[in-house]
Formats: C-alpha cells, sequence, structure tokens
C-alpha cells in the first residue's frame, strides 16, 4: 500500500547534519495544538477503554496493578490500526513529512506505539537499541516521538546518548540466552551515562532517534502520565529482515510506502538489484505463470 503525502522540507541543513552526526534531534512544540487536541482525545478513548480490561491484550498493555477505577497503561499497542486520527497523523502528519525531510524522499513506515508511562511510578525503559528487536537491510530507520503533554526530567522524558548510533552495536539477550531486549549491566556500566541527553519540552516537542542510537528513559515518579506516541519509517529502499524479532508482527500497516510508490530497489553488500513485487499479502505466482504472462 502507498500513500501520497507530498514530501515538504521542514528542516535545516544545520538540523539535518546534526541528525546524523549526533543520531537525534529535540524539536520544541513541532506538532500544533490541533493535532495535539486530536491526538488526545484519541488517546482519551483508549484509556477509557482500559476500564473493561483486567490484564494486557493486543491493543492496551497495562501495569499489573491496573483497575477499572484507576487505569494505569504502559502502551497503546500499533495506534493507527485502530484510529483513524492515529493512521492520518502518522501517514500524512507532521511525523510523516518530518521522517521524508530526514530520509530525503518517500519513506516505509514501519510501526507505531503510544507509551503512557504512567504517573506515580510508570516504568523504566532500560537502556537498548531498536535495530536488534526489528533489523533492516540498512541503518536508516528511525522513530518520531511526540510528546502529548509537557515533559520534564521529572516525568522520566527520552534519553539518548549522543553519537552512539555510530558504535557498538549490543547484544541484547541475557547470559542464560533469553531474550533481555536492554544492554547488559556490564555494557551499561562502559557508557557515559552523564552524556546522555534528556530529551523534555512542552506539549507537541518531539524526539527522533536513529535505530542504532543507545536510549531509554527513567521511571516516572511525577504526578503526571507522559504519553509518547513514537512512530518508526526507514528509507524506501530498506527492508524490514523477515524471521528477526517484530518483523511482520508489527500491525496491519506495517510495510505502507508514504510520499511515494514501492520501488522494490534494494542494496544489499553494495551491490543493487530491482526486487519482484511484494506477493506477501496476495501469494505468489509460480515463475510459470510470470513468464507466460497467464498466472
Ligand atoms: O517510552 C520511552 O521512554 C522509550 C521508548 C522506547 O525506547 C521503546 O519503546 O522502544
Amino acid at each position: 500500500m502507498a500513500i501520497s503525502t507530498t514530501a515538504e522540507t521542514i528542516l535545516s541543513e544545520e538540523q539535518r547534519v546534526f541528525y546524523r552526526e549526533h543520531g537525534y534531534l529535540q524539536l520544541d512544540s513541532f506538532v500544533d495544538e490541533v493535532w495535539l487536541a486530536a491526538l488526545r482525545e484519541a488517546s482519551q478513548e483508549f484509556i477509557e477503554l482500559s476500564r473493561q480490561i483486567t490484564e494486557s491484550n493486543k491493543v492496551l498493555d497495562v501495569e499489573p496493578d491496573h483497575t477499572s477505577g484507576a487505569p494505569r497503561l504502559r502502551r497503546l499497542i500499533s495506534p493507527l490500526d485502530h484510529h483513524d486520527t492515529f493512521y492520518r497523523f502518522t501517514m500524512e502528519g507532521p511525523p510523516a513529512q518530518l521522517a521524508m525531510d530526514l530520509l530525503g524522499g518517500p519513506v516505509r513506515f514501519h510501526h507505531s506505539k503510544l507509551n503512557y508511562k504512567w504517573s506515580g511510578g510508570g516504568e523504566e525503559v532500560k537502556w537498548h537499541q531498536d535495530i536488534q528487536f526489528w533489523p533492516h537491510t540498512d541503518f536508516t530507520p528511525l522513530t518520531i516521538g511526540v510528546y502529548l503533554d509537557d515533559v520534564d526530567g521529572e516525568m522520566g522524558p527520552m534519553g539518548v546518548l549522543p553519537g552512539s548510533h555510530l558504535g557498538r552495536l549490543y547484544d541484547l539477550y541475557d547470559a542464560d540466552g533469553s531474550w533481555a531486549g536492554a544492554l547488559s549491566e556490564a555494557d551499561v556500566a562502559t557508557l557515559d551515562l552523564g552524556a546522555m541527553a534528556w530529551l523534555e519540552g512542552p506539549a507537541g516537542s518531539v524526539t527522533v532517534h536513529n535505530c542504532c542510537m543507545v536510549h531509554g528513559s527513567l521511571p516516572n515518579n511525577s504526578s503526571r502520565a507522559r504519553p509518547l506516541l513514537l512512530q518508526t519509517y526507514s528509507a524506501i529502499e530498506s527492508y524490514p529482515v523477515a524471521g528477526i524479532g517484530a518483523n511482520g508482527v508489527t500491525g496491519r500497516n506495517g510495510g505502507t510506502i508514504v510520499g511515494g510508490s514501492p520501488s522494490q530497489m534494494l542494496e544489499i553488500d553494495g551491490r543493487v538489484l530491482h526486487g519482484a513485487p511484494d506477493w506477501s499479502r496476495k501469494g505468489a505466482p509460480t515463475i510459470f505463470g510470470s513468464q507466460q504472462k497467464d498466472g
């Protein structure tokens, strides 16, 4: 599927260079009040919906002490699959424009999520890199976060380690071979945590981080929730590697091309090829049908 959103130039060259060199951006009040009001309204619908559940399901991830009277949400999974406002925002709105600007043309949407980090102890996100969760054929994937409310240092803002996107790709498995989804304590001890950039900002502020960036966030010990709407895009020439991590299970809109049409061009090991069409949804024809044009 392709979405014909037109790419606009919204960043300065200095901001693009900053992203390339440091691996992140922080844009204060980037999303306007009209979008913010619509996003908050959509989010509120899911908070209300969460009152009907006692444990996490495929749409909502809730904390163990979540109750209908006192909801405690961790995440709305793949928001754009469940609400048109989120769909339009992610496919046509500011994050889509920003991704196209940073990646220089049409982009491939991968997945989105709304992390709530609830007040009074909303959980930390341990230091990790994203690319191990959903490897791609290159390192262009980036994630754009939008704070739906004001976020200060007490609320567990996103923390990024500038420049780490150009460094080591860490092993996110535990010593016993189980998936940890976070750097080991030994690897964390090697990081310069004092250099961490904490991306705070008023409602509508945007964070961008590259898929290789070491990042995470502390618990939210404030009395306010910290809803952060995150969406991931890659360059159009970049493809998720099937069979690893979340690739293939990131929601029904994963793979949508924004701002162009699928090109099926890709570069592997320095060689460029024009791959066959995407047959993953309709089923593949046989080589006989394709070659005889009757399949
Ligand atoms: O919500 C956050 O603070 C960080 C989110 C994150 O890194 C993730 O969900 O992968």
